[in-house]
């Protein structure tokens, strides 16, 4: 008789064992399932019932590996091959991938981007529908995907930058909802191919620069479509090239595993020591997870045979990983070869349901329009003389088994066209409008959080001036701002390249590292794109961040994950997330190519989706932080760099000083002519309308103060019908802001109704302004062209 002692402990063993095998089991059935989704999803494709399909097959069995470790509370940014990570965790299920490729817009079918992105693009909730956050501490989020490889990598590194604020800055921890005294870890993946991005080299450093808890999965099978990685990463390895990251006992850095991408059992090895450590510890992880294929090749556009030997198809086949995972089963006897029959036949006709309900789900709704256009249609053909014609367009409808919604539209519109009679066509016209309503609302929502919202509307920015308000420069004016801000409001944090210790160049910040800490204000490295990513990550996750780009030049080395990422979120999740984030920079003239730039045009056209503020002072720009930092879309603000050492008088009340967004100001009455500007350029205006005064002309000066959102108010447009002359003004180049201006006001808004003399603009040369006080002169607009033009228009 044995000690009983042992026998129990012998029993625990044999629970766990059998704990183990089911474990296994449940990771191979959705390793299988997750295979057959892409096996069908690419066949929907081929036979037309969607328009394109990338797919996660050749990848399953690392993905319910990582899913283990996966914790409520942590991250997931990542790519397209990612299905199998999404079914393992819970955050999507077979039928809204399905939906997902079906391009289903409906939110319910396909929560993850309500049929906006192509498929395997995952986002769960971070906000309810109000937009007030979710407890993301118990949840599962998934940052929302998107296609631009690596362009995810900036954000996810902000996303785990998090985790370390909310460990470091005891204020945070009683906010729990946001984090768990910052235990989250952030999984990001990446194809091979993609690590030749240097948004995986910026955010590897950064990463490791800053020690946070970041867990990089590289899905390494060989190719980046049909490109090997030869010729992608030097020697052939993302982990050798990495070598001289790793961490030592001595430095920071990363940590670096290799493991091969078939073999189970040590990924769950490897994926538990290393998600273990940068969880406890935040130290990045980089799974180097090699040896990995992809059955159905790229995606469902072209096909590897052409560009893979048959000697690599052979291998791919041999080492394919669902089968490696099967055979390992077998080999260790934790199920035999008949179970796993019986289960995979089982999970094939589930997918096959699943498939058949994702398309139900899809075509009803569709059909049930197409039902009513046609009984629309052939109510109007039996009451117009155009019977024949009408008829036709019914045939034409009722003969597509599946339209599109597009379709119906075309039917009813031609309807309406065709037949002249509006009485007849009436309800055509009546149900258009209806569809037209709800097309609308599933396809052009969400840009912004509440769209349609004019924010600040309610705001009366009044400054608050006694007697004893003194004359300031304008940096000193921004720093007693942001001195009373961090005071305020323990959720904002700022950084940026000199930001910290100096206080940035300009010394909006002087002294307020040591005052608030340098967990809040902070350095950086010299690094634009994820000094925004950071922002993005931060945001997302329910602080306030202010990222600041050092000169709006720069902003250029960031634009890619602002417009690609920033400025699509709200509407790629389908209104799920907000990046509230906050850029802080300077621009417009100073000195030279790379310190005096104004490229508005290329933001206002790149970042459609944040607010861009263009104050004429830093009292402006402290009204524009304040609105920025109560609503929850990001927005850009560019202070005028020309601006820190001018005097401006400083108001009582910087702290709630909020200014409307898309609302114009009149800051020079006139009658003659309406001059539209904002920023720098507005001094020199002011100049030009004193000497002109002289000569009689009176200038309406309007600063438009915020370009997207511009003029809600009709303020530009009110001056126009008193002054009937209009000029649009800047530093951009020609065809930039003033173009855009010009169109705002005189088609969009109707203007060139009140004209009596030809609209105008002016801005810079088309080259960059040269440097010197001369290269200024000649290169911006200058108060003489301002004068001899308006004196022109005034003459005309
Ligand atoms: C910035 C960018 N460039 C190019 C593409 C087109 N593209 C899509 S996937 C891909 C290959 C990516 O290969 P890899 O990173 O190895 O991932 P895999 O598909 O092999 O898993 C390319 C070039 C893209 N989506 N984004
Ligand atoms: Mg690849």
């Amino acid at each position: 008789m044995g000690r009983p002692d042992i026998i129990e402990q012998n029993i625990a063993d044999e629970l766990s064992f059998e704990g183990f095998k089911e474990a296994v089991i449940n990771d191979y059935k959705i390793a299988f399932q997750s295979r057959q989704a892409s096996l069908i999803g690419r066949k929907e494709v081929l036979t037309g019932k969607a328009k394109f399909g990338i797919f996660g097959d050749g990848k399953e069995v690392p993905q319910v590996a990582m899913a283990k470790f996966f914790q409520p509370g942590d991250f997931y940014a990542g790519y397209y091959r990612d299905q199998t990570f999404a079914f393992a965790t819970g955050v999507a299920t077979v039928p809204e991938f399905f939906s997902q490729i079906y391009a289903d817009p409906n939110p319910l079918n396909d929560p993850h981007s309500a049929g906006r992105q192509m498929n395997c693009h995952f986002s769960s909730p971070f906000i309810d529908k109000f937009g007030n956050a979710l407890d993301l501490s118990v949840r599962k989020n998934f940052s929302a995907g998107m296609a631009p490889t690596a362009g995810h990598f900036p954000r996810a590194f902000g996303l785990a930058f998090a985790s370390k604020l909310f460990r470091k800055i005891p204020d945070l921890h009683l906010n729990t909802a946001h984090s768990s005294q910052g235990n989250e870890v952030v999984f990001c993946t990446i194809g091979d191919a993609s690590t030749s991005e240097g948004h995986f080299w910026e955010t590897m450093n950064a990463a490791a620069v800053n020690q946070v808890p970041l867990a990089v999965f590289v899905w390494d099978d060989g190719y980046g479509i049909s490109v090997p990685k030869e010729l992608q990463t030097v020697k052939s390895s993302v982990s050798e090239a990495l070598a001289g990251f790793e961490k030592s006992q001595y430095t920071n850095g990363i940590l670096i595993y290799k493991v091969k991408g078939w073999d189970y059992a040590s990924l769950c090895e490897v994926f538990e020591e290393g998600i273990r450590r940068a969880r406890a510890e935040h130290i990045p992880v980089l799974f180097h997870v090699e040896e990995l294929t992809q059955p159905q090749g790229h995606s469902t556009s072209g096909s590897h045979e052409r560009y893979k030997t048959p000697e690599r198809l052979q291998w791919e086949k041999a080492w394919d990983c669902l089968f490696k995972m099967r055979a390992w089963i077998i080999d260790n006897a934790l199920a035999d070869e008949s179970y796993l029959v019986s289960i995979e036949e089982e999970i094939r006709g589930i997918i096959v349901s699943y498939r058949n309900q994702a398309w139900k789900l899809y075509e009803e709704p569709i059909q049930i329009q197409k039902a009513q256009a046609l009984k629309v249609i052939g109510e109007i053909a039996r009451q117009t003389s155009k019977s024949q014609e009408v008829l036709q367009l019914h045939r034409e409808l009722s003969d597509n088994p599946v339209p599109f919604r597009r379709d119906i539209m075309v039917a009813l519109e031609h309807t309406v066209a065709m037949v002249a009679e509006p009485l007849i066509s009436a309800p055509a016209s009546t149900y258009l409008s209806e569809l037209f309503l709800e097309n609308k609302r599933l396809y052009n929502t969400h840009l912004l959080h509440n769209d349609f919202e004019k924010i600040g509307e309610e705001y009366k920015p009044l400054l608050d001036f006694t007697e004893a308000s003194p004359y300031l420069n304008g940096y000193e004016i921004i720093n007693r701002y942001f001195d009373q801000l961090f005071a305020e409001n323990p959720l904002v944090v700022a950084f940026g390249e000199d930001l910290g210790k100096i206080g940035d160049v300009n010394q909006g910040f002087a002294g307020l590292q040591q005052k608030h800490g340098s967990d809040r204000i902070f350095d950086t490295g010299i690094r634009e794109l994820t000094i925004l990513g950071q922002g993005i990550g931060l945001s997302m996750r329910g602080l306030r961040p202010i990222a600041e780009i050092q000169y709006l030049d720069y902003l250029l080395f960031g634009l890619q994950v602002l417009s690609d990422d920033l400025a699509t979120l709200h509407y790629r999740s389908a209104g799920q997330q907000i990046a509230p984030l906050i850029v802080r920079t300077r621009g417009h003239r100073l000195e030279g190519i790379w310190h005096s730039g104004s490229p508005m045009g290329l933001l206002i056209n790149a970042l459609k989706g944040l607010h861009l503020c263009v104050p004429r002072d830093m009292v402006q720009a402290v009204g524009f932080y304040n609105t920025l930092l109560e609503g929850k879309n990001p927005g850009v603000v560019i202070e005028c760099l020309n601006g820190y050492r001018l005097k401006e008088r400083m108001p009582e009340n910087l702290i709630s000083y909020k200014l409307p967004l898309g609302k114009p100001e009149v800051i020079r009455s006139g009658e003659d002519i309406t001059v539209v500007s904002y920023g720098s350029t507005l001094r020199i205006i002011s100049d030009a309308a004193n000497t002109l005064q002289h000569l009689n002309i009176s200038v309406e000066l309007i600063d438009v103060q915020t370009l997207l959102p511009f003029d809600l108010y009709g303020i530009i447009l009110e001056s126009l019908k008193k002054t009937n002359r209009i000029i649009f003004i800047d530093e951009d180049v020609p065809g930039g802001a003033t173009s855009f201006m010009f169109t705002e006001i005189i088609e969009k808004q109707g203007g060139y109704r009140w004209l009596d003399a030809s609209p105008r603009v002016l801005c810079a040369k088309s080259h960059r302004p040269a440097y010197g006080s001369d290269g200024d002169y000649f290169s911006k607009p200058n108060a003489e062209e301002i004068i001899a033009i308006i004196k022109e228009i005034i003459a005309e």
